[in-house]
C-alpha cells in the first residue's frame, strides 16, 4: 500500500512556502483544511473576522485545487466540531499514514496537537513555523541570562539578521538604529497641514475590495454562512472590504507604499475623528493568516525606500520596519517563552468587570466611543486607540486582564493569542509585572487631548482634573497611581510622578479618591 500522508493547514497558514506543503507530493498527499466550530467558539469572534478567515481560507484552498493539489477542503457544518475531530475522520477517509504539519501559533492549540500521535495511533510531524522570522530557540537565547528584556536589543539582532536597512559596512542606515524621535506628529500638525500633504489617509484599495467581494460568490456563500450561524457575535459584518487572496494583500502592500507608508512615522500616533485607517498599512489580518509573510513585507518597504523616486524617509522605513521585525517578533517570542503561566499573570490583582460600553461604544466619553465605534464597524483600531485609549482606560480602571484579554480576542480581525496576549497582559495591563513593559503605559487626558482630536466633541474636559466636568482618565490615572503605590513606588522610572503625588494636598488626593469611586460606580 502506498504511503499516504495528511498535510494540515490551519487557518492562519495560508502560505503555498509553508514548512508543511514544502515536499508535497501531489499525486499522494492529501491537505486537510477545516472549519471548525471550536475554533469559531473559544471566543466569540467579531463577525468580520470569521467571515475573512474562511473566505481566505477558501480561496486558498481553491488556490492549491487550481495548481494540481488533493485538497480536502470541510466547511463547516453541525459535524465539524474540533481539529482533532476532522484529522480523524480525515485519516479514515483517505487511509492516511503520516500527519505533518506547520507549529500552531497558539499554545492551546500546540498543546492539544502533541496528543494526536498517542490517540490517533498516527505519526505526527509538527515542523517549525517559517511565517516568523526569529525561531524560538533565537529568542530563548537572546532571553536568557538578560536581566531585562527590551524590545529595541533584539530588534537590533533581527536586522543584523534579515540585513534589513543594513548598509555595505554591517552598519544601520543612515547611522540609526531608531528614528522615533521624528516620528509621531500632533493631531494639531496634522490638522494644520492635512490640505498640502501628498495623500489623504482614505485607502482606496480597501474600498475596491468591497465591490469585488459583492461580485465573488465564494465570498457571498461566507457572509451568508456567518449571518446564519454567528448573527449574535459582536460587530458589523457589512460593507465587507477585506482582501481575501494573496495577490489583493499585496495590493494592499502596494498601496500603501505608494499612498501611506511616506507618512507612516509622522502620523502613526495621531488620532483623528472618522479616520479609523490613517496611515497605517493594514497589513496585520493578511501577515498573521500567512498571506504574506513578514519578511517580504519588510523587504518590499526597503526596496521602495532604496528607490529614490517613492519619496520614503528613513524615519517611516526604519519605523514601520521596526513594528514588524522588532515588535511583532518581540511580542511572539515573549509569548512562547512565558506561555503557559503568561496566560493567568495579574501583577495588579486587577478584579473589576469590563464595562458594558465596551460592546456598544455607548460612552460619553468620546475618545472610547470613536475607538469603540470603529472597532465594532472594522474589527480594526490602530494601534494608539488600541493601546492609548482602550488599554489605558482598561488599566487605569483596574479591569481584570482575563476580560480585557477575552475582549481584545474577540473584536480584532488580526487577533490570535499569541499576538494579542502579550500586548494586552504585558504592554497595556503591567500584569506580567514589568516583562514587557518597563512601567505602565498609563496616562491622564494630556496625551490623549495632543495626539488626537477626540477631546473636542467630549462632554468632559481634558483640561479639568476633578469634579463634574473633568475627564475621567485625569482623576483615574491619580488614582490607579494611589491604588498601586506600593508596586510602582520603588520604580526608577516613576520616581518623578510619585514626587508630584507625594507634594499634592489632601483636599486633592480625597477629591480623585472621590471622583474614581463613584464614577467606577456608574460603569460597573
Ligand atoms: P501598522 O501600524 O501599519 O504596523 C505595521 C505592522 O507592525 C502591523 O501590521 C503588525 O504586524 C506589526 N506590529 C506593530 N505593533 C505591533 C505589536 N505591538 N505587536 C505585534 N505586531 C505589531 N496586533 C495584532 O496583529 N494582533 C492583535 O491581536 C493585536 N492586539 C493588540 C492589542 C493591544 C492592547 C495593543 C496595544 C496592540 C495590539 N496589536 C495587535 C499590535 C498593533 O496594534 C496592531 O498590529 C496594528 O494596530 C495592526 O494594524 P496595522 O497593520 O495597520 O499596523
Ligand atoms: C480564528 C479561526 C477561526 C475563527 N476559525 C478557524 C477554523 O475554522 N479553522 C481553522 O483552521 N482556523 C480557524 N481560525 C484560526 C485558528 O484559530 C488558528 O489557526 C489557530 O489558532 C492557530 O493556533
Ligand atoms: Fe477622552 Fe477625556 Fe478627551 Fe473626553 S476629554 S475625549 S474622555 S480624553
Amino acid at each position: 500500500m502506498t504511503q499516504k500522508t495528511l498535510r494540515l493547514i490551519l487557518g492562519d497558514q495560508l502560505n503555498q512556502k509553508i514548512s508543511s506543503l514544502s515536499d508535497c507530493d501531489k499525486d499522494n498527499d492529501i491537505i486537510l483544511m477545516c472549519e471548525v466550530w471550536d475554533e469559531t467558539q473559544y471566543v466569540r469572534h467579531h463577525k468580520k473576522k470569521i467571515a475573512f478567515l474562511f473566505s481566505a481560507m477558501r480561496h486558498f484552498a481553491k488556490d492549491l485545487k487550481d495548481q494540481g493539489y488533493q485538497v480536502d477542503y470541510i466547511k463547516l457544518s453541525d459535524d465539524t466540531k474540533s481539529f482533532k475531530g476532522e484529522v480523524e475522520k480525515a485519516i479514515k477517509r483517505h487511509d492516511i499514514t503520516d500527519v505533518i504539519l506547520t507549529e500552531p501559533s497558539e499554545y492551546r492549540v500546540l498543546d492539544d496537537i502533541k496528543t494526536w500521535a498517542n490517540e490517533l495511533d498516527i505519526n505526527v510531524d509538527i515542523r517549525p513555523n517559517d511565517l516568523f522570522i526569529a525561531t524560538h530557540d533565537e529568542f530563548a537565547q537572546w532571553a536568557k541570562d538578560r536581566k531585562q528584556l527590551r524590545m529595541e536589543y533584539f530588534y537590533r539582532e533581527m536586522r543584523k539578521k534579515t540585513g534589513l536597512l543594513i548598509d555595505d559596512d554591517g552598519n544601520p542606515e543612515g547611522g540609526e538604529w531608531n528614528y522615533d524621535s521624528e516620528n509621531r506628529q500632533t493631531a494639531k500638525k496634522f490638522i494644520k497641514e492635512r490640505n498640502d500633504l501628498a495623500n489623504q489617509p482614505e485607502s482606496k484599495t480597501d474600498k475596491d475590495f468591497e465591490i469585488n467581494n459583492k461580485n465573488n460568490a465564494l465570498v457571498q456563500d461566507v457572509l451568508k454562512l456567518v449571518e446564519d450561524k454567528f448573527d449574535d457575535h459582536f460587530g458589523d459584518l457589512h460593507p465587507f472590504y477585506f482582501a481575501v487572496t494573496r495577490d489583493q494583500a499585496l495590493e494592499v502592500l502596494d498601496n500603501f507604499i505608494a499612498n501611506r507608508l511616506p507618512h507612516f512615522g509622522d502620523y502613526q500616533d495621531t488620532m483623528i475623528e472618522g479616520e479609523p485607517w490613517m496611515y497605517h498599512s493594514h497589513l496585520s489580518f493578511y501577515i498573521n493568516c500567512g498571506m504574506l509573510t513578514p519578511l517580504e513585507v519588510c523587504e518590499t518597504v526597503e526596496n521602495a525606500y532604496y528607490d529614490g523616486r517613492r519619496n520614503i524617509p528613513i524615519n517611516a522605513a526604519e519605523g514601520f520596519i521596526r513594528q514588524i521585525i522588532g515588535w511583532r517578533e518581540y511580542i511572539r517570542g515573549m509569548y512562547w517563552l512565558k506561555m503557559p503561566e503568561y496566560k493567568y499573570e495579574n501583577h495588579l490583582n486587577a478584579k473589576r468587570p469590563l464595562p458594558d460600553f465596551f460592546w456598544t461604544g455607548d460612552t460619553d466619553m468620546n475618545c472610547l466611543k470613536q475607538s469603540i465605534t470603529e472597532t465594532k464597524q472594522n474589527a480594526y483600531a490602530h494601534h494608539i486607540q488600541r493601546l492609548m485609549v482602550l488599554g489605558n482606560f482598561c488599566l487605569l480602571m483596574g479591569a481584570h486582564p482575563d476580560e480585557v484579554n477575552e475582549w481584545y480576542l474577540i473584536v480584532y480581525a488580526d487577533a490570535y493569542e499569541w499576538v494579542e496576549l502579550p500586548n494586552v497582559t504585558g504592554m497595556v495591563l503591567y500584569a506580567d509585572g514589568g516583562v514587557v513593559a518597563s512601567k505602565p503605559y498609563a496616562a491622564g487626558s494630556n496625551y490623549i487631548n495632543k495626539m488626537s482630536n477626540y477631546c473636542d466633541n467630549c462632554k468632559y474636559s481634558p483640561s479639568v482634573k476633578t469634579g463634574e466636568k473633568a475627564c475621567p482618565f485625569n482623576y483615574l490615572y491619580w488614582n490607579f497611581l494611589i491604588e498601586n503605590k506600593d508596586v510602582f513606588e520603588g520604580n526608577p522610572r516613576m520616581n518623578m510622578i510619585y514626587s508630584s503625588l507625594d507634594k499634592m494636598d489632601d483636599e486633592k488626593v480625597s477629591a480623585i479618591k472621590n471622583d474614581s469611586e463613584q464614577f467606577l460606580k456608574t460603569i460597573s
